[in-house]
Formats: structure tokens, C-alpha cells, sequence
């Protein structure tokens, strides 16, 4: 097994890095500490209608057509809205905070090529263009749950992972899948704190193939009608809504069809609170926190934020629970 068990250099006390969670936690009370005292309502974006200002997070993007999927027409929530959405991320390769937008405009994404590699009988090297002309996109609303127990509902464009699986063929060696983000320490800085020379970079997450051909497992090229902003991980990133939100990894580079189960980024910072499976538990606390319940992105800080239960596997359980036994 890959999994790292003699100390490495990312391998720093607890206090350090441990999770999303801590460093999120940190910057709330460095605000506190400054006397911000308006750490969640700092956010620039409500009253920011227009799209045509500064404080605009939705940029860089063109629209795009697709059908919606009637299968995943109503979430059974209410959509996010999208420039909350659109600034409030998780994207440690430019900063620990949710509040990234800016910074992450530095990436980019054209030309932009992504490398399908390892145990499959047609490896090959598609252009985006490609891929967007290959397979037919589709708008699918899902709901979405970060490990952090924060959760939102928005309307992806892509297409299923399912139609390259088809495409590439892995071969009957392949059991697991590894995708890996973008990165270039000139661009995805990562955050300052914990240094991110300590983090165990590129971004990588993984799936068992069958998970990867389950219909929900989606690759997201686009995102309320248009193009992914970069802060959302353009321009192509994975969504598998039924686990937390860290195995969807952003700005995907390189998939590669291997035989044991990879080492991924936040399974190899803490195995113990990020498990390579990480489905949606409410059952399952973290070892920090309940999963019971989880808190809708909305406008104000998060503790006005509404909270509804956790679903298991997010409430997708028609579609993956065969996957897998719980006891
Ligand atoms: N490459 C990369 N992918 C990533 C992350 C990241 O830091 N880097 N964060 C993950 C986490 S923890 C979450 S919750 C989601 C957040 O997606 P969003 O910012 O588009 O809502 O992206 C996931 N994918
Ligand atoms: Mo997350």
C-alpha cells in the first residue's frame, strides 16, 4: 500500500496542519484578534449584482449550452447563490481561506491539456476543446457537502466520468483511479501557513473505478450557464456529490488508472480525519465535530447560515449505497 508511514517532511505536529477545519478556525481568530469582529460578513459579494464590478467573483468565464438532466432537476433545496458560491472556496493551492478568488485568477487555463495514463488500452492526451466537443454536456444540480459541515446546492455543466472511462478502457488490472490538480509553486502559491513546502503537493484525490462508473460521478466543466471560474477549479474539476467535497479535486491535469489504492493529499496530511473513502456519514463523526447536520451557504457569516441533517451519502444513496457495506 502507498500510504506513507515513515515521517516526511508535510508530516508536521498536529498543531501545525491538521485539517480544513483548523485553518479556518485559525484565521477566524486572527480576525477576532485584529478586532475585524466581521470575519463571515467581510465577504464581498452581497449587493454585488451587477457583474460588471471589482467585487464581481464570477470573471473570466463564457457561457455554455447544455441540456439539464431531468434526473437531477430538483435537490430538494434551494440553489446556492452564486456569488456566494463563487467566494467562499476551498482551494489550498492559492491560500488557506475561503476567500481565494482574487488570488486564483492568477491560473491558466488555456490551453490546458489533460493526460489519461496507466493501465487503460488507449492512453492519450486531450486538448479541453476536445473534450468538450467529445462528449455531450449536461447541467445536473447536486447537492454538495464539504467534511467541513458546510453544504450548498449549484448547477454543474460537464459531462459523466462514466463517457471517458468508455473511451479509455481501463484494463481488468485497473482498481483504482488518480487524478491530480494543476500545480506550479509560481502560480498555486498554497497558503503561507502551514508553509506550503510543507504540503504534500500536487493535489491529488482517487476513486475505485467502479466508483468513477457510477452515473453520478461528474466531471464539471461549467457552472450556472457558464464556464467554471477559476476559484471553482476551471477549467475542469471532479464532482462526486455523494463524498465530502476535498475528493473532488479542482483543476484536474493528469488521470492515471493504477492497481492500488494512491496516496492522496489530505488522506497522506491526516488518515485518521481524511479517509480515502469519505462518503457522506451523518453517522460517521469527524474526530473533531458531528456529522449530523450541516449549514447552507447563505448570506451573513456561517452561524447564521441555515441548518438542515446531514443525508447519508448525501442523500444519493439510490445511486452508490450497492457500492459499498456498512455495518
Ligand atoms: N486542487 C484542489 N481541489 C480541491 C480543493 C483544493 O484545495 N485543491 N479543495 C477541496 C475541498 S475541501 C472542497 S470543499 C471543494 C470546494 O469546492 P468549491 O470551492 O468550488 O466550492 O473543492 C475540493 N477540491
Ligand atoms: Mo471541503
Amino acid at each position: 500500500m502507498p500510504f506513507i508511514h515513515s515521517p516526511k517532511p508535510w508530516q508536521l505536529p498536529e498543531r501545525l496542519v491538521t485539517s480544513e477545519s483548523t485553518f479556518f478556525n485559525r484565521r477566524q481568530f486572527i480576525k477576532g484578534l485584529v478586532g475585524a469582529g466581521i470575519a463571515g460578513a467581510a465577504l464581498p459579494l452581497v449587493g454585488c449584482q451587477s457583474g460588471q464590478n471589482a467585487d464581481n467573483p464570477v470573471v473570466g468565464v463564457r457561457n455554455l449550452a447544455a441540456m439539464l438532466n431531468e434526473q437531477f432537476r430538483d435537490p430538494g433545496r434551494p440553489l446556492t447563490n452564486e456569488m456566494l458560491a463563487a467566494s467562499y472556496n476551498n482551494f489550498y493551492e492559492y491560500g488557506n481561506s475561503k476567500h481565494i478568488w482574487r488570488d486564483a485568477q492568477a491560473l491558466q487555463t488555456d490551453p490546458w491539456q489533460v493526460e489519461v495514463s496507466g493501465l487503460v488500452k488507449n492512453p492519450r492526451t486531450y486538448d479541453l476543446d476536445d473534450l468538450l466537443k467529445r462528449f455531450p454536456l449536461e447541467e445536473r444540480i447536486y447537492r454538495f457537502r464539504c467534511v467541513e459541515a458546510w453544504a450548498m446546492v449549484v448547477p454543474w455543466l460537464g459531462f459523466p466520468m462514466r463517457l471517458l472511462l468508455e473511451e479509455v478502457e481501463p484494463t481488468s488490472a485497473a482498481r483504482f483511479v488518480r487524478f491530480t490538480s494543476y500545480y506550479d509553486p509560481q502560480i498555486t502559491k498554497g497558503p503561507t501557513f502551514p508553509p506550503s513546502q510543507f504540503l504534500p503537493w500536487p493535489y491529488t484525490e482517487g476513486l475505485r473505478v467502479e466508483e468513477m462508473a457510477n452515473d453520478l460521478a461528474f466531471f464539471a466543466v461549467g457552472i450556472y450557464g457558464h464556464t467554471l471560474p477559476r476559484q471553482h477549479g476551471a477549467p475542469l474539476r471532479m464532482v462526486v456529490p455523494w463524498k465530502y467535497g476535498f475528493k473532488g479535486a479542482k483543476s484536474v491535469v493528469k488521470i492515471e488508472f493504477i492497481d492500488t489504492q494512491p496516496a492522496t493529499y489530505w488522506n497522506t496530511i491526516n488518515s485518521n480525519e481524511y479517509k480515502f473513502e469519505s462518503n457522506v456519514e451523518p453517522d460517521v463523526p469527524h474526530p473533531r465535530w458531528s456529522q449530523a447536520k450541516e449549514r447552507l451557504i447563505g448570506p451573513g457569516n456561517k452561524f447564521d447560515w441555515e441548518e438542515v441533517p446531514t443525508l447519508l451519502y448525501n442523500g444519493y444513496g439510490d445511486y452508490v449505497a450497492q457500492l459499498y457495506q456498512r455495518s
